[in-house]
């Protein structure tokens, strides 16, 4: 479908390739294929996959015996995608708010949507989603490096372990997390990017349809700064 679509489309440039959802006008209707009913089977489709996806994660969780982490953490990245092409659509009232398939189509929508809101980066939702994924990469560097360092001693000599890993922090920032802890902390940090991401999208137009500068009002409006207030 999605290269029935692209085929529909005027031009095979990888970039350009692109595959729109239907017109506002819509609303929740069905729109014959070229004029976005395409994207909405596509939609269809890729949901499906990915919850298909996660129940299979569970249904091999449960024969191997273990906890059923992965398809949770997995939950959380269908809820991100979700998030844009079901939830905040539904709430705005038109399939057409979700976004494009395309490679530049997908970031013009999120460039566009961003400034609709003059500056994105205020959405407090959204600091806390960027903070997260910054904690994340942090988390799985500090990480990844740790073990490659055990794990290449250098020629001739033993492989290090769990103990040098933990005195290691210890001895540069005076505290380890734990080889237990290091992996529920990524598990955690990853986990809220995808949930914060998702939630600073739902709320931008469906409950704050200003700019997001404006949000801060309440900062300046508070009563701490006298009977004048900044204004
Ligand atoms: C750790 C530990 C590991 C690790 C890492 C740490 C032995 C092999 C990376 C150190 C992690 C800390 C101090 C937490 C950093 C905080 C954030 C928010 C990224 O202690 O135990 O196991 O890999």
């Amino acid at each position: 479908m999605v290269i029935y679509g692209a085929a529909l489309g005027g031009t095979w440039i990888l970039f350009r390739i692109t595959i729109s959802p239907p017109p506002i006008s819509y609303g929740f209707g069905w729109a014959p294929l070229r004029e976005g009913g395409l994207w909405q089977v596509i939609t269809i489709c890729a949901l499906g996959a990915f919850c298909s996806w996660a129940l299979r994660q569970v249904e091999i969780a449960r024969k191997l015996g273990i906890g059923l982490h992965l398809p949770a953490a997995f939950s959380a990245a269908i809820f991100a995608y979700a998030s844009l092409v079901v939830i905040r659509p539904l709430l705005l009232g038109a399939w057409g708010y979700g976004f494009p398939y395309g490679i530049m189509a997908h970031l013009d929508w999120v460039s566009n949507v961003g400034y609709q809101y003059l500056h994105f980066h205020y959405n407090p939702f959204h600091m806390v989603a960027v903070s997260f994924f910054f904690a994340t990469t942090f988390g799985l560097a500090l990480h990844g490096g740790e073990i490659l360092a055990a794990a290449n001693p250098g020629r001739g000599q033993p492989l290090k372990y769990g103990g040098h890993e933990s005195v290691y922090f210890r001895d540069t920032i005076a505290y380890s997390i734990g080889e237990l802890g290091i992996h529920r902390l990524g598990y955690f940090l990853a986990i809220n990017a995808g949930i914060w991401s998702a939630l600073c999208m739902i709320i931008s137009g469906p409950f704050w349809t200003r700019g997001w500068p404006y949000w801060w009002g309440w900062w300046l409006n508070i009563p701490i700064w006298g009977p004048h207030g900044f204004s």
